[in-house]
């Protein structure tokens, strides 16, 4: 039976409270720290923070230790525990499987199982302990040196769902309503709803353009701040069912969804928080200063029955219940959806309404598992301008200055979000760290509605620039392509997302360090080899031992390649984001000459050069997080595309 050696421990989470689990205090003893929660986590102890779900809300720390630094030891026999904190005993456990302790103390044993049973587990004489952390994820007030705030940062990883739809890229956003027919920006809420009728509606044709373009996903505005529903709800008459469209028995959402599943493509609702119908109409909802009090979601509806069972008790007024019960009619009747889209615009207030954000995340986490929530929400960041540009360095790791189920996620705009002074100026006044990835919304046409074929159309190459910008500069690109009054994607928009698509699978088609083999200046062993970066699968990488912030990739080519895209990737599933500052060499004329340079990197970066013919190519990583990462190198050739837009 094994004892362990007193050890330091920087306890600096104690009692706080972070997001999905890890939470709270947390230590783990691994032997290989850079495999986290992998097979090689020996043991994990943790207290949880007040929002725990599992932990019943109760607040425990683990016994003995406060805010700072503690030696901590730890004896077991095989039916025991006993910790000893400062070098006293400050916990002792005989009762069987120790996650089940009072207190909610829990301490995994066994390799790679959480939660095992002290009993069943076959514990080792000892433990190879090389690596000891306090959790992060919980970011806490910054005494920490530098390399500890570094090592926080990059210890903040996505959710899975984040990653989904990282890997989605490129998307198709759809404003379409009553705007659409007056020629509005914003509705007013008085619109008759008789004036929606797309004749031709066809939301396969519509798919069709998404699918030449290389989008992956549709977020439909089901409602625009004007409050007129585009599937057939059942708690305002102020949608499509009042309109003279197929009689009123159109569903636009319905037939943007099956459409979507012959195409292979997901869908996002965009549902706007502000709602100007239910505003203006005598017997309105928002803000009519109802009283708070328990309902039941969804609110039955004599024949309009459920066939989801579920349902949810929550204290709200009236506008807040009429929320709840479409979120409720959105999630199970046309699911699954992968993006909700909360818009911080409104054109008008009233009554002092406010929304219960908490309780409609918790029913969209509940209902769609899979889907994550933009702008007023926990998972994506507007990228700060509706014109497509993106920042030079993109974070996705981003000081916020409550806990996530406090904060009330207000615009970021500013240049500089996350570089390490404002990661360190944030936790110094008690802020958090949190993985916040960037969207980057814009639109193919002036203004975000389709108004007349007068109105302005961005090129192929303004897009194709976008494109470059956002995909290849770690943000998804949000594509907003707004159907005209006959129900379809017009004919100059159409004819662009056609051309952009055809360019880039051309572009892409043909990975030019095919065949190529890597070399780098440092490495940590195997399993992260410079021939990783090569490998085309994402989920490996290079990576040089910790701490070693600069180091070189060498790419030698199969032959003399004459490229003008450059696109690498960081691993961010597992490593977080971590390069800071690059710049790219070729060699070429026996010499390296440097012909790219950058900051961020993240899920993907592209740079556009001039035709570069050579036969190696090298990444200098000059400041990195910890070390870099790169899971994912190729070059590629592009018809030329002019710049548009300008940094
Ligand atoms: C803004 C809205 O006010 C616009 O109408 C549009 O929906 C855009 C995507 O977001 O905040």
């Amino acid at each position: 039976m094994g004892h362990w050696p007193a050890f330091w421990l920087h306890a600096n989470s104690v009692g706080k409270v972070g997001n999905e689990g890890r939470d709270g205090t947390e230590i783990d003893i691994m032997e290989k720290p850079w495999l986290e929660d992998k097979i090689t986590q020996n043991l994990h102890w943790d207290g949880y923070g007040a929002a725990h779900k599992n932990a019943g809300g109760k607040v425990s720390t683990i016994p003995g230790i406060s805010e700072g630094f503690h030696t901590f030891g730890l004896h077991w026999k095989s039916d025991e525990y006993v910790f000893y904190v400062d070098g006293k005993e400050t916990w002792r456990t005989n009762a069987g499987g120790v996650s089940q302790v009072p207190q909610y103390m829990k301490l995994t044993e066994e390799i790679g199982k959480w939660g095992g049973d002290i009993k069943k587990a076959k514990l080792p004489d000892y433990f190879v302990a090389d690596y000891v952390r306090v959790y992060d994820a919980v970011e806490q007030k910054g005494t920490a040196g530098q390399k500890e705030l570094i090592r926080k940062a990059v210890n903040v990883r996505p959710s899975a769902r984040q990653l989904a739809w990282q890997q989605g890229e490129f998307i198709c956003f759809i404003h379409f309503g009553v705007n659409t027919f007056t020629a509005r920006e914003w509705g007013t809420g008085k619109e008759d709803p008789k004036i929606f009728n797309p004749k031709k509606l066809d939301t396969d044709q519509w798919c069709r353009m998404m699918k030449a373009a290389g989008m992956t996903q549709a977020i439909l505005t089901v409602k625009h701040h004007d409050g007129f529903c585009l599937w057939q709800t059942r708690y305002t008459t102020h949608s499509v069912g009042s309109s003279r469209w197929r009689n009123g028995k159109g569903d636009v959402l319905r037939d943007l969804v099956d459409s979507c599943k012959k195409y292979g493509l997901k869908v996002g609702v965009y549902l706007s928080p502000a709602d100007l119908y239910q505003i203006e109409s005598p017997d309105g909802l928002y803000g009519n200063l109802s009283k708070y009090s328990e309902r039941v979601i969804p609110r039955p509806v004599p024949g309009r029955p459920f066939r989801d069972k579920r349902t949810f008790k929550y204290v709200v007024d009236d506008y807040n219940e009429y929320f709840l019960n479409q979120l409720f009619e959105l999630l199970t009747e046309y699911g699954p959806i992968h993006e909700v889209w909360f818009d911080g615009a409104h054109p008008k207030r009233k009554g002092g309404q406010k929304y219960t954000y908490a309780q409609w995340y918790e029913m969209i986490r509940e209902l769609a598992p899979g889907a994550v929530i933009f702008g007023k929400g926990p998972d994506l960041r507007w990228c700060g301008n509706e014109a497509g540009g993106t920042r030079a360095a993109e974070w996705s790791v981003i000081p916020i200055s409550a806990p996530v189920d406090k904060f009330n996620w207000p615009d970021m705009t500013a240049r500089d979000l996350a570089s390490l002074g404002k990661l360190r100026e944030s936790l110094n006044r008690g802020g958090y760290l949190h993985w916040y990835p960037a969207e980057t919304d814009t639109s193919i046409r002036h203004g975000w509605f389709w108004r007349d074929e007068k109105q302005r159309v961005k090129t192929t190459e303004h897009i194709l620039d976008i494109w470059y910008r956002s995909v290849g500069g770690n943000t998804v690109l949000l594509l907003n392509v707004p159907p005209n009054r006959d129900g379809l994607f017009a004919e100059r928009d159409s004819k662009v997302l056609t051309e952009v698509g055809r360019i880039l699978r051309e572009t892409f088609k043909t990975n030019l360090a095919e065949g190529a083999t890597a070399t780098a200046s440092a490495g940590r062993g195997p399993g992260f080899e410079a021939a990783n970066a090569l490998d085309g699968d994402t989920t490996t990488c290079w990576m040089p031992p910790d701490w070693t912030t600069q180091a070189e990739l060498v790419v030698t080519l199969d032959g003399q390649k004459t490229f003008n895209c450059i696109m690498f990737q960081e691993q961010i599933r597992d490593y977080g984001q971590r390069i800071a500052e690059f710049a790219v060499d070729a060699y070429i004329d026996s010499k390296w000459q440097q012909i790219a340079e950058g900051q961020t990197v993240g899920y993907k970066r592209i740079c556009r050069t001039p035709n570069v013919t050579a036969d190696k190519v090298r990444i200098r990583i000059l400041k990195s997080r910890v070390c870099p990462t790169i899971s994912n190198f190729a070059l590629f050739h592009a018809p030329p595309i002019r710049t548009i837009i300008r940094n």
